[in-house]
């Protein structure tokens, strides 16, 4: 889903640097083509700032009667790494980033929260369905240096 989401934003990106180099066709090569590089480069820039989930740093909304759960985000690390729930129940994940801004994803849920440095963010989801889910950090290499955890669903 976070995939498909990406590749239609792309191709969204795509037709409006098209739309944008038509609209000069009366300017030159060399500057159609210098004006199709800075679009390309400020819709890239775009994209990489929002990390590679794709979904930018809108928390998720908590549903009522959400059980709040909160998580440290330290060192790459989350504090705790693993957490538990039962099919059906409702949770808020109270994010705290510690030493620079981190997010926490459950893409399984479509939970996700964002915090930036020193700040506590909350975002919400359902947890669905029974089983073992992963959550992690988006922020570009963060994941890769071990910062995940588990979301164990009960029934
Ligand atoms: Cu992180």
């Amino acid at each position: 889903m976070t995939q498909k989401f990406i590749i239609d934003k792309e191709i969204a990106m795509h037709t409006k640097i098209q739309q944008y180099s038509g609209m000069h066709t009366r300017l030159s090569g060399r500057t159609r083509r210098a004006v199709a590089i800075a679009a390309i480069l400020a819709v890239t820039g775009l994209v990489t700032s929002c990390g590679s989930g794709g979904h930018g740093h809108e928390n998720s909304a908590v549903p009522t009667n959400a059980r709040t759960i909160s998580v440290t985000a330290d060192g790459l690390a989350f504090s705790p790494d693993r957490m538990t729930a039962r099919v059906g129940e409702a949770l808020s994940i109270e994010l705290t980033s510690v030493d620079i801004a981190h997010d926490l994803n459950v893409d399984a849920f479509d939970g996700h929260v964002y915090a930036e440095a020193g700040q506590t963010a909350e975002g919400g989801f359902t947890a669905s369905s029974a089983g073992e889910f992963d959550y992690y950090c988006s922020i570009p290499g963060h994941r890769e240096a071990g910062m995940e955890g588990t979301l164990v669903v009960e029934e």
